[in-house]
């Protein structure tokens, strides 16, 4: 790995964190102080564009003004109440998102893997009392490479070693397809059993990896004929990341259970959703689900003021265009070591060729020597997320600083 400079201050507080903080994370040697729209500060005073975004957390741009307003005038007057009373934000946060995105109920709960788990207990209670699955024999399909966050249950259905190794025994019932594979999702849908389909629209964490044209929507298809029901989880690919209010909405597709997360609070606190119709969400009786934090007050006053933003600065369409914009740009740099950019809006990655395992990792630390972050994956894969208010100069701006930092792979 290539010898980097690190500030000294910076270094401290590594030093620190390490020494008090568990060490499941592996994070760019960079500390960062504060935040604003596109762009983050370390605690030196560089200035770095983010290419991240939280994981897609801060689609709306970091510490945006009109949620943290929003925010700072709720968290003076009222946080929590549980749900062992009535708030008066629940009713119109819940008509909001529900009238958004056209369905009849949503569930509030706090982090992604949450509303994952929500969703997957909506199925399986649904398919006992409304499909007559007989009990504790419901299935869901789910695909290989997925990623659904980290729970005992949600890992179960993992196929990376990393998330499931020394962590059994897991749940059964869920049955793994490849992804993108129209045929095996008929085959296993024949299985009477089948309760659902549990999907990323874009399997984010797998690499970005774009499923061909048609896929989702026949896919729907599919499920629909069967009565199975079509789970999305829209947790990253969701909130205009892709270029659409929804990663679904290329194709026409209404998942019977919507799954979302991250950019739902704008990067403020965990807030996600289940959505789903009467016929599916009123299955659920009181005492059967919940959560504590779940739809509180705060969580509703910010995630209706984050959802404004997207609507009203027209985010999805903004990330459509710098989407292209980016793709375009990376695709006509002439590296040997960019084998291709790939993505949908403004969730892409570039997939590096390099006889080195450790050349992703490289190319970051010189990005970040640059001024931009961005986080390898899977060693070669590289995802760039910018916020998606980014502007069509400053795109240009960074595009500069990956063409810039690429002959730092000169080296076998
Ligand atoms: C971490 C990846 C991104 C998600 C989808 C559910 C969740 C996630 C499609 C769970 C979370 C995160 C979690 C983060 C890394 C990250 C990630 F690299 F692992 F794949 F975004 F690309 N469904 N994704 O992507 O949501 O419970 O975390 O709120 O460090 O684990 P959560």
């Amino acid at each position: 790995m290539q010898q980097t400079p690190i500030g000294a201050i910076a270094n401290q507080y590594i030093l620190k964190e390490e020494q008090s903080s568990a060490h499941n994370y592996h994070p760019l040697p960079v500390v960062i102080k504060r935040a604003e729209s596109i762009f983050m500060w370390d605690v030196e005073g560089n200035r770095y564009f983010d290419f991240l975004s939280g994981y897609s957390s801060v689609n709306q741009g970091h510490c945006h003004p009109a949620i943290v307003s929003r925010c700072i005038q709720q968290v003076q007057e009222l946080t929590l109440t549980s749900r062992a009373f009535h708030h008066h934000l629940l009713g119109s946060y819940s008509a909001y998102i529900t009238s958004l995105f056209g369905y009849d109920k949503v569930l509030p709960m706090n982090t992604g893997v949450e509303a994952v788990e929500t969703a997957i207990k909506l199925c399986r209670k649904w398919a006992y009392e409304k499909k007559a699955i007989p009990s504790n024999k419901a299935k869901i399909i789910v695909c290989e490479g997925n990623f659904h966050g980290r729970t005992s249950g949600v890992i179960s259905f993992s196929t990376d070693e990393d998330a499931t190794r020394n962590f059994g025994p897991f749940l059964p019932g869920f049955i793994p397809i490849p992804y993108n594979d129209m045929e095996a999702l008929e085959k296993a849908l024949f299985d009477p059993n089948i309760a659902g389909f549990l999907i990323e629209p874009i399997q984010g964490e797998a690499g970005v990896v774009v499923p061909t044209d048609g896929y989702l929507h026949n896919a729907a298809k599919l499920c629909r004929d069967k009565q199975v029901l079509l789970l999305a989880d829209e947790i990253q690919t969701g909130l205009g990341r892709t270029g659409k209010r929804l990663a679904c909405d290329h194709e026409n597709v209404r998942p019977d259970i919507l799954i979302l997360g991250k950019a739902l609070s704008g990067g403020l606190l965990p807030v996600s959703a289940v959505l789903a119709d009467n016929e599916i969400m009123l299955t659920l009786k009181p005492g059967q689900h919940g959560s504590t934090y779940g739809g509180n007050p705060l969580a509703c006053a910010v995630a209706m003021a984050a959802l404004e933003v997207i609507e009203k600065e027209n985010l999805a369409a903004n990330a459509n265009e710098r989407g292209i914009q980016l793709r375009t740009e990376i695709n006509k740099i002439n590296s040997p070591h960019i084998k291709l950019a790939r993505g949908k809006g403004l969730l892409n990655a570039i997939v590096i060729e390099h006889p080195d395992s450790d050349a992703a990792w490289n190319l970051c630390i010189e990005m970040k020597n640059r001024g931009l972050l961005a986080k390898p994956t899977h060693g070669d894969k590289i995802r760039l997320a910018p916020p998606l208010v980014i502007s069509a100069v400053q795109m240009e701006e960074a595009i500069a600083i990956i063409h810039d930092s690429l002959p730092i792979l000169n080296y076998s």
